[in-house]
């Protein structure tokens, strides 16, 4: 069964062009204790539900539901304990319908329960690495799963990260990831991948592939980049301490995501960044005359 997107995501973002389609926005919603910017906020049902119909209201493409933090230094949390964090969550919201729902998890038996739950997309941090049942799963849900590169584990990902050529390597990484999960059964059309932005890289890391997306995007297949609110923009403005003073650096980043021609992008601030990408999109539009 296609469990796709919207037809306005369904269209193949690489190689549109990007005065015409801006990257879909991907909202936050963290039903966490402890996330970096927004732990603790909505881990009651009905916080997340508003917060939900929220980024809805304010331009959300997709609503990304994560039920264990993976921030530097994070402590994993039990199976068990993360579906009773977001399976409530996925039934609440695909009740109210709106918007697709994806499942940020590294669990596989998690990510089967948030399909059954309506959702429709697997982010998946640990690119089907995350337990011996992932591939299999993927191959059996039939939808559209997140392919990211992270370097290590969340706990300790950012102790002295090392790469001779970040581009080349995340991106051969993730090409080859994108290999195994087709010979697992998972359809070329349903991967995206995701250069996981902080995810055991330091700042000239995170900087680096960000000048290069195009490197990725090459690959052929849709492309979602995560950096709202995130530390490295902290190393970049040393004013930037709390996560919430930092939507000056994530738009930036977004924008720098659209003109890539990423797919979409992973954010927080969803009105913020859907204005920012909306306002670009009709300054590329004036220049190529469409
Ligand atoms: N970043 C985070 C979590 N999931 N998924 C993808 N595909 N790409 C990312 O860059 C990414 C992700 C970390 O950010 P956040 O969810 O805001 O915080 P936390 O992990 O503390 O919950």
């Amino acid at each position: 069964m296609d469990r796709g997107l919207p037809a306005r995501s369904l269209a193949m973002r690489a190689g549109s062009p990007r005065s015409v389609m801006p990257p879909l926005v991907m909202g936050i919603l963290n039903v966490t204790p402890d996330s970096f910017s927004d732990g603790g906020r909505f881990t009651m049902l009905d916080d997340a539900v508003a917060r939900a119909a929220r980024m809805i209201a304010d331009g959300a493409d997709i609503l990304d539901i994560g039920g264990e933090s993976t921030r530097p230094g994070a402590t994993p949390v039990g199976e068990v304990e993360e579906l009773s964090r977001v399976i409530p969550v996925i039934e609440a919201l695909a009740a109210r319908g709106g918007v697709p729902l994806s499942i940020d998890t590294r669990r596989s038996r998690v990510a089967r329960a948030a399909m059954a739950a309506g959702a429709q997309m697997w982010n998946d941090v640990s690119a089907l690495g995350g337990d011996t049942g992932s591939l299999a799963a993927a191959a059996e849900l039939g939808c559209r799963v997140v392919l990211m590169h992270m370097r290590g584990e969340p706990a300790t990902m950012q102790r002295d990260p090392h790469y001779e050529d970040v581009v080349a390597e995340v991106t051969s990484w993730l090409a080859e990831r994108a290999r195994v999960a087709m010979s697992a059964g998972v359809e070329r059309e349903r991967i995206w991948l995701d250069p996981g932005i902080g995810f055991g890289k330091t700042l000239a890391h995170n900087l680096a592939l960000l000048a290069a997306l195009d490197r990725l995007v090459e690959l052929g297949f849709p492309v979602l980049l995560g950096a709202s609110r995130k530390g490295m923009i902290r190393k970049v403005d040393r004013t930037a301490e709390d996560p919430l003073d930092r939507l000056g650096g994530s738009l930036a980043i977004a924008l720098a995501g659209a003109r890539a021609r990423c797919a979409m992008v992973r954010v927080h601030d969803v009105r913020e960044t859907a204005q920012a990408l909306k306002v670009m999109a009709a300054i590329d539009s004036a220049r190529d005359g469409a």
